[in-house]
């Protein structure tokens, strides 16, 4: 077990050629040089090449933000899940992973911004420079994983919608298909799933769209086609397959503070010293392992956004 602490930017120079690593690189890298060989492609496959111009190992770049932590392994990260519309048991997300329909996929974007559309997956984000991100993922639930994403900045796929200036905060949801998601049949939330930020939070280089894990697109059971990954915040921030985003000029609408709002606040960021009315935050279990550790406040990437919160009151802004 690795008893060192890491913060976000302390990147070993073993990482750089961690064997694992370049491993899960290459496999992503194959299974897209063989989707673009293929006749037919799949409408999930993300932005196909044209032939022969299969995106090269270069274009995963590794992220200066990534953890040197170890990782939790596909296996964990893939059947201990939380998606409710895909049940609500840590199982049932990858048992039912085939309800979610991820083909055609398009986004709406809508609200406060001058480029207001659907967009198709590949328009949303046309040439993506995917990184590597390994972060950390802490659950309000007191549990926690290293997971190797795949993903983009999402500040500048936004800044394409040409934000206007009442633009203070970005929602976003989920699909909403309950004839086809077993979750949403039952009123357990307010469907369909929805998040929020606020615009600097939003645009902070920690804010990810994830659309692979460990080399490969995203499982179902993850948020595919495309998820959003925000480090700092507890993992129910990170909203998964989202179908719709909107700017909007006052704090937005989120699912779990809607449905319990003295357990769920807005900002919902990882802090120790805050507990959930119901148990404490101040540990937490890395699934895999048997001793809890210590809850780091802003689950350890103080020194890169702790800035962004200045002068508020984070056990009232909880
Ligand atoms: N649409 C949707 N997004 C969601 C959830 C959900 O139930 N529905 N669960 C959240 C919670 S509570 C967590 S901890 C993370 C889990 O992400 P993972 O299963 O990919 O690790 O997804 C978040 N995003
Ligand atoms: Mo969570």
């Amino acid at each position: 077990m690795l008893l060192k602490t890491t913060r976000a930017c302390d990147v070993r120079e073993s990482q750089v050629t961690d064997e694992s690593l370049y491993i899960a690189r290459r496999k992503f890298m194959q299974g897209t040089a063989a989707l673009a060989g293929a006749s037919m492609l799949p409408a999930s496959s993300l932005w196909p090449q044209p032939a022969g111009a299969a995106i090269s190992i270069g274009d995963v770049e590794k992220s200066v933000f990534s953890t040197a932590e170890e990782l939790n392994s596909f296996e964990d990260i893939t059947s201990y899940n939380n998606f409710y519309e895909l049940g609500l048991k840590k199982g049932d997300p990858k048992r039912n992973a085939d309800r979610l329909v991820t083909e055609p996929w398009s986004i709406r974007v809508e609200g406060e911004c001058d480029k207001p559309g659907d967009y198709d997956l590949e328009d949303f984000i046309p040439a993506p420079r995917l990184e590597e991100r390994i972060y950390r993922l802490r659950c309000v639930e007191a549990w926690s994983m290293v997971i190797p994403w795949v993903g983009v900045e999402l500040g500048p796929v936004l800044k394409r919608f040409e934000p206007t200036s009442k633009a203070k905060y970005v929602q976003f949801f989920t699909l909403y298909d309950p004839k086809n998601l077993p979750g949403q049949r039952r009123s357990v939330l307010d469907w369909p799933y929805r998040e929020g930020l606020r615009m600097d939070e939003a645009m902070h280089p920690l804010t990810i769209l994830a659309v692979g894990l460990y080399g490969k697109e995203l499982p179902n059971q993850n948020g595919a086609p495309l998820r959003l990954v925000v480090p700092w915040k507890y993992g129910f921030k990170s909203i998964k397959s989202i179908v719709r985003i909107r700017f909007t000029q006052s704090e937005p609408a989120t699912s779990w503070n809607q449905s319990a709002p003295r357990e769920y606040g807005f900002y919902s960021n990882v802090n120790p010293a805050v507990n959930h009315p119901r148990w404490s935050q101040k540990r937490e279990r890395r699934i895999g392992e048997i001793l809890k550790r210590k809850t780091l406040p802003f689950n350890g990437y103080a020194e890169q956004v702790a800035g962004l919160y200045a002068g508020m009151d984070l056990k009232k802004h909880f």
